[in-house]
C-alpha cells in the first residue's frame, strides 16, 4: 500500500476566505487529485484556526461571543471549498472538542519532558502574527514589518519552550535533507533564521488572551495559538501521546505540508521542534507558495481591493470552479509570487483551455464527422510507437516528475506543451487536406493520434479541471471517471474500434469567455 499525507495552513477566521487562501488551498487540492491517481491511500487535510487574540478582538468589536464568530466564518471557508470542489479528507476546527483535549495533553507531555519551563518576560507582541517579534526584526518606525502595526509591549509570567535546545538538530536536519524544505531556495532563508532562534513563550496569560485553550492544571494560562495550531496535522490522524492510535501510525509523518512563505518559519522551525520534543518522525516536505496579489498590489480591507474566489465565479458566470482554478495553478512558477487580473485570467483561460485544449478535441471530432461518420475501424488505430504517442508517454513521465517536486504550474505548462506539439501536427499534417486527396487512411489516422492525445490530456488535466476533463471524457466516449484514471494504467491505442460520436453529440467543452459575458454579469 503507498500512502500519502498532505495538508494546508489552517485558516484564521477572523475574517471570510479571498483568492489568496484559495490559492494554497486548490494547490493541495490538486496535489491530492494527481497523487490519488498515483497511490492507493491519499489522506488530505484541511481546516480553520480558531483560537486567539485576533479573534478575540474581532468577536469583541463585533459584539458576537468569539465562537459564534468561528462558527459563521468557518462555515464560509467551508461554503468555499466546496464551490472550488476541494476535495479534502477531513477538515478540523481547532476548537473541536477532541482537538483542544489533545493539545492539554501534548502541552502537559511537553512539560513532563523538561521542554516547558515558566518564566517572567517583557515582549512585544504583533497580534497580526500571533507571535513575539525581536526589536531587531522591526522596521525603522518600529513597526511589525509584516503588518506594519506597532506591536504591543507585553509584561507576563509565561510557560517558555526550550526551541534553543533543538537548534543544531534542526540545523542537521535541514541540511541532511534538501527535500524537506521547498523550493530550495527557502531552506537559506529558515537556516539564517535559526542562526538567532531562542526559546520562546508558549502560552499567554488568560487575563490577555482568554479565547484559547487552557493549560491542564493552571488555567491561569492559555496554550499559545501556534503550539495549538501545528498540533492539527496530527490531532486530526488521532494523535493521542497517551494512547498511540493505528490511523495515526498509517499516515504519519505527512509526505507535504503546504502553506504560504509568510509562516515558514513556524512550519519548518517551530513545528520540527515540537516533533522532535515529541518523539515523532518529521514531515517528508514543507513546500511554501508564493503570495497572491490583486492588479499587483496586496490585498488588504483597508484598500478593499479584497476578491473572493466567489467574485469570480460570478463575474465571469462560470458553471463550474475548473477555469479559476486551472489560472490560480498556473498564475506563478513553484513558491514564487503570483497575480490575479480579470483581464490575465480571461486570456489565460481563453488560450489554453478554449483555444489550445477544447478547439483541438473540437475539430477533430468534427472531422472524425465529417469523414468517417463518427467510427473509428480497426486500421486507424497507431501503433504506440509513433511520435505522438512517444510525446503523450512522455509527457505522463514529465508531469509526474514535476509533481513530484510539487511544481504545479511547471506540470500544468508540460501538459500545454504537449497540446501545442498535438496543434501543430495537425496544422502540418492538414487531415482536411489528406481527405481531399482522398488518402483516407493516413487522415483517419492522424485523427486517431489526436483522439488518443486527447485522452491522455484529460487524465493529466483532471486533478486541475475535474470538470472540463470529464467533458473530455464523455466526449471520446469513455466509460471511466477521467480524475480517477491511475496515470501508470495509461497505454496507447485503447480508443476501440467502434462508433465513437456523432453530430449532436458534439460540444465544446470549454467556452470561450468574452467581455461581453463578463459585461452581462455586471449588469445583471
Ligand atoms: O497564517 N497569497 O492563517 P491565515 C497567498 N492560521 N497565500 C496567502 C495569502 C495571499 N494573498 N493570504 C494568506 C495563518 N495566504 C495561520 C496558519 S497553520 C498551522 C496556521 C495563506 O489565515 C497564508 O500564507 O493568515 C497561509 O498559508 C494561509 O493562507 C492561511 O493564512
Amino acid at each position: 500500500m503507498t500512502k500519502f499525507y498532505l495538508t494546508t495552513a489552517i485558516d484564521y477566521v477572523n475574517g471570510a476566505p479571498h483568492i489568496g487562501h484559495a490559492y494554497e488551498k486548490i494547490q493541495t487540492d490538486v496535489l491530492a487529485r494527481h497523487f490519488r491517481q498515483r497511490y492507493d491511500d491519499v489522506f488530505f487535510l484541511t481546516g480553520t484556526d480558531e483560537h486567539g487574540i485576533k479573534i478575540q478582538k474581532t468577536s469583541a468589536s463585533m459584539g458576537i461571543s468569539p465562537k459564534e464568530l468561528c462558527d459563521t466564518n468557518a462555515n464560509k471557508f467551508k461554503e468555499c471549498w466546496a464551490g472550488l470542489e476541494i476535495s479534502y479528507d477531513k477538515f478540523i476546527r481547532t476548537t473541536d472538542e477532541q482537538h483542544e483535549e489533545i493539545v492539554q495533553k501534548i502541552f502537559k507531555k511537553l512539560q513532563e519532558n523538561g521542554d516547558i519551563y515558566k518564566h517572567s518576560y517583557t515582549g512585544l507582541y504583533c497580534s497580526g502574527c500571533e507571535s513575539f517579534l525581536n526589536p531587531r526584526d522591526l522596521t525603522e518606525d518600529g513597526l511589525c514589518p509584516d503588518h506594519l502595526k506597532k506591536p504591543e509591549e507585553v509584561k507576563e509570567e509565561n510557560y517558555f519552550f526550550k526551541l534553543s535546545k533543538y537548534k543544531d538538530r534542526i540545523i542537521e536536519y535541514i541540511k541532511n535533507n534538501p527535500d524537506f524544505i521547498q523550493p530550495e531556495f527557502r531552506a537559506n532563508e529558515v537556516l539564517n533564521q535559526l542562526e538567532n532562534i531562542e526559546d520562546i513563550s508558549v502560552s499567554r496569560s488568560k487575563d490577555s488572551v482568554s479565547w484559547g485553550v487552557p493549560v491542564l492544571d493552571d488555567d491561569s494560562q492559555t496554550i499559545y495559538v501556534w503550539i495549538d495550531a501545528l498540533s492539527n496535522y496530527i490531532t486530526a490522524l488521532g494523535y493521542d501521546p497517551v494512547n498511540p492510535n493505528e490511523n495515526f501510525k498509517t499516515y504519519r509523518p505527512a509526505d507535504v505540508q503546504v502553506i504560504g512563505q509568510d509562516i515558514l518559519k513556524f512550519l519548518a522551525i517551530y513545528w520540527p521542534a515540537f516533533l522532535m520534543a515529541l518523539d515523532l518522525p518529521l514531515p517528508k516536505t514543507i513546500f511554501a507558495h508564493g503570495w497572491i496579489t490583486i492588479d499587483e498590489t496586496k490585498m488588504s480591507k483597508s484598500l478593499g481591493n479584497v476578491i473572493a474566489p466567489k467574485d469570480v465565479m460570478e463575474h465571469f458566470e462560470l458553471e463550474h470552479p475548473d477555469a479559476f482554478r486551472y489560472f490560480m495553478m498556473t498564475a506563478a512558477p513553484a513558491g514564487r509570487d503570483g497575480n490575479y487580473s480579470d483581464n490575465d485570467f480571461k486570456e489565460k483561460v481563453n488560450a489554453d483551455l478554449a483555444n489550445n485544449i477544447g478547439n483541438l478535441l473540437n475539430r477533430t471530432l468534427n472531422m472524425l464527422v465529417k469523414y468517417f461518420d463518427g467510427e473509428i475501424k480497426a486500421e486507424f488505430i497507431t501503433p504506440s510507437d509513433n511520435e505522438i504517442a512517444k510525446a503523450a508517454m512522455d509527457t505522463v513521465q514529465a508531469v509526474k516528475a514535476r509533481f513530484d517536486k510539487f511544481e504545479v504550474a511547471e506540470a500544468a505548462q508540460e501538459i500545454v506543451n504537449f497540446a501545442n506539439i498535438v496543434n501543430k501536427y495537425v496544422n502540418d499534417t492538414a487531415p482536411w487536406g489528406l481527405a481531399k486527396e482522398e488518402k483516407m487512411l493516413d487522415c483517419a489516422q492522424v485523427l486517431y493520434n489526436v483522439l488518443e492525445s486527447m485522452r491522455f490530456i484529460g487524465a493529466m488535466l483532471a486533478p486541475y479541471c475535474p470538470n472540463i476533463c470529464q467533458d473530455i471524457y464523455k466526449q471520446l466516449d469513455r466509460k471511466e471517471i477521467a480524475v480517477e484514471v491511475k496515470l501508470d494504467s495509461l497505454k496507447w491505442g485503447e480508443i476501440p474500434v467502434g462508433n465513437l460520436t456523432e453530430k449532436e453529440k458534439i460540444k465544446p467543452v470549454f467556452l470561450r469567455l468574452d467581455s461581453e459575458i463578463a459585461g452581462a454579469a455586471k449588469k445583471a
